[in-house]
């Protein structure tokens, strides 16, 4: 790792967030290097050596980097856990990772990691593990997935000549590090170039398209850019750029196109897992096929076989397979899971995929029962095992539902005993599993659907109450005309006029309105829309949104598609920066109430649109 660490070359810089003032923190390699080396030597007055645990729940701190890449050279493993992980699940893993050592406090490890004693690296095997990452699976309960030394430097120098790193790169880092993603990927690839890297702690447009100009590679999950193309490109001069890949979770074709046609960059969309490493990717040189994960990198050999482990004709559909140099070599003290997952050295990933006749690979779906919600995994067994010790919860199933800012969102089918109480759910749950895991969508149903198995039918349950919601295309405004001028009708005393809405729409479609369409779908029809101008009006000195009309056909109103629309323009709002959404039919218009209790909508329907965000304006 530290043979292209030129001492005086810029190693890390980390970014003040936008508001948070504070000058920003630069590291050399040189110095790099010194940290590193006293993390090595705090590992050792610790106690640690080689082959023990350190688990590490730290912010996207430098000490977090140090002590891992310390305990690496003294060939202790780590175990990274999420910021946000709760005590029950921190001491879940720790025990069966047999972790010795907790660090979760940065301002309490700084001061002794300085004063650490500098310590050479040891000479650490190959096959050593290096890292314990947890996946989740079919029982529930969180699995070890050891990574040696082997693997990563596999999976770093496949990278490193797959997109010809340099130490003249800047990479533009924004992606949490206790992840295969923010950490084997991402930061590895630049450590290894000795080239410079530059961090923001999260994710934060604004920030991002200030700092593009000054970088050359960027890497992210698909809602980075999603909330990318949300916030727009504001002139941002992306000359220096060289690289914009995309992993952990389905790039949408549309964000894509998008991006190549508003930042004039083509995504190069990589496929990996935390057992495998990044194994399949679009190729650097050449055609970058939107909706493809590519081909397979350097060593990596890759099929798709089908239920009877036969390999499949090409286009056919069936599980993809991985065997290679950065394929792990099975869970910690679980063999039936590593029977299961690896046969003869192939890696039977749960993604459901195809492979073109020129050997490109698809994902499009999976096998196994996940939720990615952000690049987060969410494994429903787990959630769902502690639902089920809830008091008033007799059957649940956890399911995901499509978000088009993080591609899917954590629901939940409930079927309850006693009072429907949701909210006292999702509060008691918040007490047991990190936030990103918490259902956002909360359904109450007499009972769910089984197969003649007995088993529940997710997929009945992601086509009952997945709805997706779009922009509206032109063909939808013939639809949309139609469908307001009917609801004006069926109103006698209507607060919508049919000029109004007939010019409204139109102008929608016109270009600078500052207005938008929105269309839910549900069960593959139409099942709502949404319109919102951010013309009418500005608020301390940031536009509020202003829903115009709001509307669910009355045979969807119990699948979650209003608070689909809610949280969309909601998350829309906030990242355009709008000061709130308010609703320009208020509730205290009597007129406008009678119109929408004509149509079948109480003041519950829309009354939840109304939002003001915090620190919203001066
Ligand atoms: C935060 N929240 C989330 C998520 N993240 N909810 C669902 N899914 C998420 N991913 C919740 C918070 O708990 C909070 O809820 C609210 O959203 C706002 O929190 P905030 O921190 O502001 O969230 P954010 O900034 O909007 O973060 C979303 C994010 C982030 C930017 C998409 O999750 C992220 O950086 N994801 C990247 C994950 C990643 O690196 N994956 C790689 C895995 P409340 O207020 O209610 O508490 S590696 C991998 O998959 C393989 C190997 C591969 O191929 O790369
Ligand atoms: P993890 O277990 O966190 O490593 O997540 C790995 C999973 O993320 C894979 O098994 C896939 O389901 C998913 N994934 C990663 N990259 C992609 C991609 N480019 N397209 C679709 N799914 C992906």
């Amino acid at each position: 790792m530290r043979e292209r660490w030129v001492p005086d070359a810029p190693a890390l810089t980390v970014e003040p967030p936008l508001h948070g003032g504070g000058p920003e923190l630069a590291v050399s390699y040189g110095e790099l290097g010194r940290r590193v080396r006293r993390a090595t030597g705090w590992c050792r007055d610790q106690g640690l050596v080689a082959g023990d645990v350190l688990a590490l729940q730290l912010p996207k701190d430098p000490a977090f980097l140090e002590l891992h890449l310390g305990a690496l050279a003294a060939g202790v493993v780590t175990l990274p856990l999420h910021p946000d992980a709760t005590p029950g699940e921190v001491e879940l893993l720790m025990e069966d990772a047999g972790a010795k050592v907790l660090v979760r406090d940065v301002a309490a490890v700084r001061p002794a990691l300085d004063a650490s004693p500098e310590v050479d690296p040891a000479d650490v095997p190959w096959d050593a593990v290096a890292v314990l990452l947890y996946t989740s699976g079919t029982t529930g309960r969180p699995k070890g997935a050891p990574l040696t030394h082997g693997n990563l430097v596999a999976g770093v120098r496949s990278l490193h000549d797959a997109w010809r790193w340099t130490p003249a790169d800047v990479l533009l880092h924004a992606l949490p590090l206790f992840h295969v993603h923010g950490l084997f990927v991402a930061q590895y690839g630049a450590l290894w170039a000795g080239a410079h890297t530059r961090w923001l702690a999260a994710f934060d447009p604004v920030r991002v398209l200030e700092l593009l100009p000054r970088s050359t590679v960027f890497m992210g999950v698909p809602t980075f850019y999603s909330r990318l193309l949300a916030h727009g490109r504001h002139g941002a001069d992306l000359g220096s750029m060289r690289l914009f890949t995309s992993g952990s979770a389905p790039l949408p074709s549309a964000h894509h196109e998008a991006f190549q046609r508003e930042f004039g960059h083509t995504i190069l969309e990589r496929y990996g897992m935390t057992e495998i490493g990044i194994v399949l990717a679009n190729p650097y040189d050449g055609e970058r096929r939107p909706g493809t994960v590519g081909v397979p990198l350097a060593h990596v050999e890759a099929k798709v076989v089908g239920a009877d482990g036969a390999t499949l004709a090409p286009d056919e559909v069936g599980e993809i397979c991985i065997r290679g140099p950065s394929v792990f070599g099975g869970y910690l003290g679980r063999p039936e899971a590593t029977a299961e997952a690896l046969q003869d050295g192939w890696m039977h990933t749960g993604d459901l995929g195809s492979v073109s006749t020129d050997g490109w690979f698809r994902v499009v779906g999976r096998a196994k029962d996940l939720v990615i919600s952000g690049g987060l995994n969410v494994y429903p067994r787990e959630v769902e095992a502690k639902l089920l010790k809830l008091e008033g919860v007799r059957e649940v199933a956890v399911f995901g539902v499509p978000d088009e800012d993080l591609g899917e969102r954590v629901a939940a089918a409930v079927v309850c005993d006693g009072p429907w109480e949701p909210q006292r759910l999702q509060a008691t749950l918040r007490e047991q599993v990190a936030p990103y895991k918490l259902p956002r969508r909360w359904f109450r149903v007499d009972d769910l659907p089984r197969n003649t198995m007995g088993k529940v039918g997710k997929a009945e349950l992601r086509r009952r109450y997945g709805v997706r919601v779009r922009p509206a295309t032109l063909d939808d405004l013939e639809g949309i005309v139609r469908r307001n001028l009917a609801l004006c009708d069926e109103t006698e005393d209507f607060a919508l006029d049919p000029g109004v809405v007939r010019s409204g729409v139109a102008r929608v479609f016109a270009e600078d309105v500052g207005a938008s369409y929105w269309i839910a779908e549900r069960d593959g029809r139409i099942a709502g829309q949404l319109m919102v101008t951010t013309e009418w009006s500005d608020w301390r000195d940031r536009p509020v949104w202003w829903i115009q009309s709001v509307y669910v056909e009355p045979d969807d109103r119990r699948y979650g598609v209003y608070r689909a629309l809610h949280d969309h323009v909601l998350g829309r709002a906030r990242q355009a920066g709008a000061a709130g959404v308010r609703l320009y039919v208020e509730t205290r218009n009597e007129r406008a109430q009678r119109t929408y209790r004509a149509v079948g909508m109480d003041g519950g329907h829309y009354a939840v649109f109304e939002t003001m965000f915090a620190g919203g304006g001066s």
